[in-house]
Protein backbone atom coordinates (compact mmCIF):
# COMPACT_ATOMS: atom_id res chain seq x y z
CA UNK A 1 0.00 0.00 0.00
CA UNK A 2 1.38 3.51 -0.85
CA UNK A 3 2.55 5.53 1.80
CA UNK A 4 0.52 8.41 2.76
CA UNK A 5 2.68 10.74 2.06
CA UNK A 6 2.87 9.41 -1.69
CA UNK A 7 -0.76 10.36 -2.17
CA UNK A 8 -2.29 13.43 -3.43
CA UNK A 9 -4.08 15.28 -0.54
CA UNK A 10 -7.19 15.38 -3.01
CA UNK A 11 -6.99 11.56 -3.01
CA UNK A 12 -6.28 11.87 0.72
CA UNK A 13 -9.40 14.04 1.23
CA UNK A 14 -11.52 11.43 -0.68
CA UNK A 15 -10.51 8.64 1.13
CA UNK A 16 -10.40 10.00 4.77
CA UNK A 17 -13.51 9.56 7.18
CA UNK A 18 -13.28 13.01 9.23
CA UNK A 19 -15.58 15.47 7.56
CA UNK A 20 -13.01 18.49 9.38
CA UNK A 21 -9.91 16.79 7.55
CA UNK A 22 -11.90 16.20 4.32
CA UNK A 23 -12.60 20.33 4.16
CA UNK A 24 -9.04 20.47 4.89
CA UNK A 25 -7.46 18.17 2.33
CA UNK A 26 -9.98 19.64 -0.45
CA UNK A 27 -8.85 23.35 0.89
CA UNK A 28 -5.13 22.62 0.31
CA UNK A 29 -5.69 21.14 -3.30
CA UNK A 30 -8.22 23.71 -4.46
CA UNK A 31 -5.71 26.65 -3.35
CA UNK A 32 -2.84 24.94 -3.43
CA UNK A 33 -1.86 25.67 -0.98
CA UNK A 34 -0.13 23.74 2.07
CA UNK A 35 0.85 27.08 4.55
CA UNK A 36 -0.93 27.30 7.58
CA UNK A 37 -0.14 31.50 8.93
CA UNK A 38 1.21 31.80 12.61
CA UNK A 39 -0.85 34.76 13.01
CA UNK A 40 1.18 35.87 16.19
CA UNK A 41 0.15 39.46 16.58
CA UNK A 42 -1.28 41.41 19.60
CA UNK A 43 -4.01 43.33 18.65
CA UNK A 44 -7.76 42.72 16.76
CA UNK A 45 -7.02 45.16 14.11
CA UNK A 46 -3.34 43.71 13.20
CA UNK A 47 -4.54 40.40 13.21
CA UNK A 48 -7.76 41.28 11.18
CA UNK A 49 -5.80 42.93 8.31
CA UNK A 50 -3.16 39.68 8.46
CA UNK A 51 -5.74 37.63 8.29
CA UNK A 52 -7.50 39.40 5.41
CA UNK A 53 -4.55 39.96 3.44
CA UNK A 54 -2.48 36.61 3.60
CA UNK A 55 -5.95 34.71 3.53
CA UNK A 56 -6.11 33.69 0.09
CA UNK A 57 -2.76 31.63 0.33
CA UNK A 58 -3.31 29.96 3.14
CA UNK A 59 -4.97 26.77 3.94
CA UNK A 60 -5.26 27.37 8.06
CA UNK A 61 -5.19 30.47 9.74
CA UNK A 62 -3.39 29.70 13.50
CA UNK A 63 -3.74 32.06 16.30
CA UNK A 64 -2.35 32.59 19.82
CA UNK A 65 -5.77 34.39 20.48
CA UNK A 66 -4.95 35.05 24.69
CA UNK A 67 -2.42 37.18 23.03
CA UNK A 68 -4.54 39.74 21.91
CA UNK A 69 -4.91 42.19 23.86
CA UNK A 70 -8.16 43.59 22.96
CA UNK A 71 -9.86 40.28 22.42
CA UNK A 72 -13.57 40.67 22.05
CA UNK A 73 -16.34 38.47 20.76
CA UNK A 74 -16.46 40.67 17.60
CA UNK A 75 -13.04 39.60 16.93
CA UNK A 76 -14.31 35.88 17.02
CA UNK A 77 -17.31 36.53 14.31
CA UNK A 78 -14.51 38.70 12.10
CA UNK A 79 -12.48 35.91 12.11
CA UNK A 80 -15.09 33.56 11.31
CA UNK A 81 -16.27 35.98 8.42
CA UNK A 82 -12.44 36.00 7.22
CA UNK A 83 -11.89 32.20 7.43
CA UNK A 84 -15.57 31.65 5.12
CA UNK A 85 -14.27 34.63 3.12
CA UNK A 86 -10.52 32.72 2.13
CA UNK A 87 -12.14 29.21 3.02
CA UNK A 88 -9.42 28.02 5.55
CA UNK A 89 -9.55 26.54 8.66
CA UNK A 90 -8.99 28.28 12.36
CA UNK A 91 -6.46 26.31 14.26
CA UNK A 92 -5.86 28.08 17.97
CA UNK A 93 -2.36 27.12 19.45
CA UNK A 94 -3.88 26.36 23.16
CA UNK A 95 -1.34 23.78 23.48
CA UNK A 96 -3.77 22.31 26.81
CA UNK A 97 -1.67 20.43 29.09
CA UNK A 98 -3.78 19.86 32.35
CA UNK A 99 -6.38 17.29 33.77
CA UNK A 100 -9.17 16.23 31.31
CA UNK A 101 -11.86 17.99 33.47
CA UNK A 102 -9.92 21.54 33.91
CA UNK A 103 -8.71 21.29 29.79
CA UNK A 104 -12.50 20.61 29.56
CA UNK A 105 -13.29 23.64 31.11
CA UNK A 106 -10.51 25.60 29.47
CA UNK A 107 -11.92 24.40 25.69
CA UNK A 108 -15.05 24.84 25.99
CA UNK A 109 -15.68 28.19 27.98
CA UNK A 110 -13.72 31.05 29.76
CA UNK A 111 -13.09 34.40 27.91
CA UNK A 112 -12.15 32.34 24.63
CA UNK A 113 -14.78 29.92 23.82
CA UNK A 114 -12.29 28.02 21.83
CA UNK A 115 -14.17 25.68 20.78
CA UNK A 116 -17.14 27.38 19.48
CA UNK A 117 -15.12 28.74 16.70
CA UNK A 118 -11.40 27.22 16.12
CA UNK A 119 -11.97 24.19 14.00
CA UNK A 120 -8.55 22.53 15.05
CA UNK A 121 -6.71 22.97 18.75
CA UNK A 122 -3.65 21.19 20.67
CA UNK A 123 -2.31 19.08 23.72
CA UNK A 124 0.71 17.77 25.29
CA UNK A 125 -0.37 14.59 26.78
CA UNK A 126 2.21 15.08 29.83
CA UNK A 127 -1.07 14.19 32.00
CA UNK A 128 -2.09 10.83 30.01
CA UNK A 129 -4.93 9.95 28.09
CA UNK A 130 -7.31 11.60 29.85
CA UNK A 131 -6.76 15.08 28.60
CA UNK A 132 -7.62 13.77 24.70
CA UNK A 133 -11.07 12.27 26.50
CA UNK A 134 -11.64 15.46 27.95
CA UNK A 135 -11.43 17.82 24.74
CA UNK A 136 -13.06 15.34 23.10
CA UNK A 137 -16.32 15.47 25.26
CA UNK A 138 -16.30 19.60 24.53
CA UNK A 139 -14.92 19.41 20.99
CA UNK A 140 -16.51 15.87 19.19
CA UNK A 141 -20.00 16.82 19.01
CA UNK A 142 -18.93 20.02 17.32
CA UNK A 143 -17.02 18.50 14.64
CA UNK A 144 -13.58 19.83 16.03
CA UNK A 145 -10.34 18.05 15.84
CA UNK A 146 -7.08 17.70 17.83
CA UNK A 147 -2.98 17.68 16.87
CA UNK A 148 -1.12 16.20 19.59
CA UNK A 149 2.29 18.05 19.98
CA UNK A 150 4.54 14.81 19.27
CA UNK A 151 7.37 16.84 19.12
CA UNK A 152 8.36 20.60 18.84
CA UNK A 153 10.57 22.91 16.86
CA UNK A 154 12.69 24.55 19.97
CA UNK A 155 16.27 23.84 20.64
CA UNK A 156 16.77 21.73 23.98
CA UNK A 157 12.92 20.07 23.76
CA UNK A 158 12.16 17.17 25.64
CA UNK A 159 9.44 15.71 23.10
CA UNK A 160 11.38 12.72 22.21
CA UNK A 161 11.59 9.16 21.81
CA UNK A 162 9.19 7.22 24.22
CA UNK A 163 7.48 10.28 24.79
CA UNK A 164 6.90 10.52 20.80
CA UNK A 165 5.58 7.14 20.52
CA UNK A 166 3.17 7.27 23.04
CA UNK A 167 1.68 10.03 21.47
CA UNK A 168 1.46 8.72 18.26
CA UNK A 169 -0.35 5.18 20.08
CA UNK A 170 -2.25 8.16 21.75
CA UNK A 171 -3.42 9.51 18.20
CA UNK A 172 -3.77 6.11 16.67
CA UNK A 173 -6.56 5.38 19.30
CA UNK A 174 -8.61 8.46 19.60
CA UNK A 175 -10.96 9.46 16.93
CA UNK A 176 -10.81 12.87 17.56
CA UNK A 177 -7.05 13.10 17.24
CA UNK A 178 -6.56 14.47 13.18
CA UNK A 179 -2.64 14.34 13.70
CA UNK A 180 0.42 16.02 15.20
CA UNK A 181 2.41 19.32 15.69
CA UNK A 182 5.67 17.36 14.58
CA UNK A 183 8.39 17.51 12.21
CA UNK A 184 7.68 14.56 10.01
CA UNK A 185 4.85 12.08 8.80
CA UNK A 186 5.14 9.56 11.71
CA UNK A 187 2.16 6.47 11.37
CA UNK A 188 0.97 4.70 8.31
CA UNK A 189 -1.38 3.16 10.70
CA UNK A 190 -4.23 5.71 9.68
CA UNK A 191 -4.24 8.97 7.86
CA UNK A 192 -3.28 11.73 11.06
CA UNK A 193 -1.82 14.68 9.53
CA UNK A 194 1.36 16.60 10.68
CA UNK A 195 1.51 20.37 10.58
CA UNK A 196 5.33 21.68 11.18
CA UNK A 197 6.49 24.97 12.63
CA UNK A 198 9.65 26.28 12.65
CA UNK A 199 9.53 26.71 9.15
CA UNK A 200 11.99 29.63 7.17
CA UNK A 201 13.54 29.95 3.77
CA UNK A 202 16.13 32.02 5.24
CA UNK A 203 16.58 32.86 9.01
CA UNK A 204 18.15 29.83 11.19
CA UNK A 205 16.48 30.39 14.83
CA UNK A 206 15.35 33.42 16.51
CA UNK A 207 17.27 34.20 20.15
CA UNK A 208 15.27 31.97 21.95
CA UNK A 209 15.40 28.71 21.06
CA UNK A 210 13.07 28.55 17.89
CA UNK A 211 14.92 26.40 15.07
CA UNK A 212 14.04 26.87 11.56
CA UNK A 213 13.91 23.85 8.49
CA UNK A 214 13.13 24.93 5.05
CA UNK A 215 9.95 23.52 3.12
CA UNK A 216 11.88 21.06 1.57
CA UNK A 217 13.28 19.20 4.43
CA UNK A 218 9.75 19.12 6.47
CA UNK A 219 7.59 18.33 3.08
CA UNK A 220 9.80 16.68 0.65
CA UNK A 221 12.18 14.62 2.66
CA UNK A 222 10.15 14.17 5.88
CA UNK A 223 6.91 14.03 4.72
CA UNK A 224 5.16 16.70 6.58
CA UNK A 225 1.43 17.49 5.57
CA UNK A 226 1.33 21.48 6.20
CA UNK A 227 4.01 23.96 7.11
CA UNK A 228 3.42 26.94 9.82
CA UNK A 229 5.20 30.18 9.00
CA UNK A 230 4.94 33.09 11.65
CA UNK A 231 7.30 35.75 11.33
CA UNK A 232 9.29 34.71 8.19
CA UNK A 233 5.78 36.10 6.41
CA UNK A 234 4.98 39.22 8.59
CA UNK A 235 8.23 40.07 10.30
CA UNK A 236 9.92 43.48 10.60
CA UNK A 237 10.42 45.03 7.17
CA UNK A 238 8.23 41.96 4.97
CA UNK A 239 5.45 42.53 2.79
CA UNK A 240 3.25 40.12 4.22
CA UNK A 241 1.71 39.27 0.44
CA UNK A 242 4.69 38.48 -0.95
CA UNK A 243 6.21 36.42 1.70
CA UNK A 244 3.08 34.28 1.76
CA UNK A 245 3.01 33.56 -1.73
CA UNK A 246 7.12 32.49 -1.73
CA UNK A 247 5.98 30.12 1.32
CA UNK A 248 3.05 28.86 -0.41
CA UNK A 249 5.22 28.09 -3.85
CA UNK A 250 7.96 26.84 -1.41
CA UNK A 251 5.77 24.62 0.38
CA UNK A 252 3.42 23.59 -2.75
CA UNK A 253 6.88 22.60 -4.97
CA UNK A 254 8.39 20.45 -2.26
CA UNK A 255 4.69 18.62 -2.02
CA UNK A 256 4.82 17.87 -5.86
CA UNK A 257 8.45 17.13 -5.81
CA UNK A 258 7.40 14.52 -2.88
CA UNK A 259 5.44 12.89 -5.39
CA UNK A 260 7.48 12.85 -7.91
CA UNK A 261 6.33 15.62 -10.00
CA UNK A 262 9.49 17.15 -10.99
P1 LIG B 1 7.49 31.67 13.84
O1 LIG B 1 7.44 31.09 12.41
O2 LIG B 1 7.29 33.15 13.88
O3 LIG B 1 8.71 31.19 14.59
O4 LIG B 1 6.19 31.09 14.61
C1 LIG B 1 6.03 29.74 14.91
C2 LIG B 1 4.69 29.50 15.54
O5 LIG B 1 4.52 28.09 15.76
C3 LIG B 1 4.46 30.15 16.89
O6 LIG B 1 3.10 30.52 16.97
C4 LIG B 1 4.74 29.06 17.91
O7 LIG B 1 3.97 29.18 19.08
C5 LIG B 1 4.33 27.82 17.14
N1 LIG B 1 5.08 26.59 17.50
C6 LIG B 1 6.44 26.49 17.29
O8 LIG B 1 7.08 27.42 16.80
N2 LIG B 1 7.09 25.33 17.64
C7 LIG B 1 6.43 24.25 18.16
O9 LIG B 1 7.04 23.23 18.42
C8 LIG B 1 5.04 24.35 18.37
C9 LIG B 1 4.38 25.53 18.01
O10 LIG B 1 3.07 25.61 18.16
Amino acid sequence: MASFSQKTYAQRGEEHAHPLVKALFATMERKQSNLSLAADVSSKAELLALADTVGPYICVLKTHIDVVSDFDADLVKQLQALAAKHVCLSFDDCKFGDLGNTVKLQYGGGIYRIADWAHITNCHVIPGEGIIQGLAEVGMPKGRGLLLLAEMSSAGMLATGAYTDKNVEMAIANDFVIGFIGSRRFTEERDLITMTPGVGLHASGDALGQQYRTPKKIVTENGSDIIIVGRGIYGPGKDAVAEAKRYREAGWTAYLDRLGHK
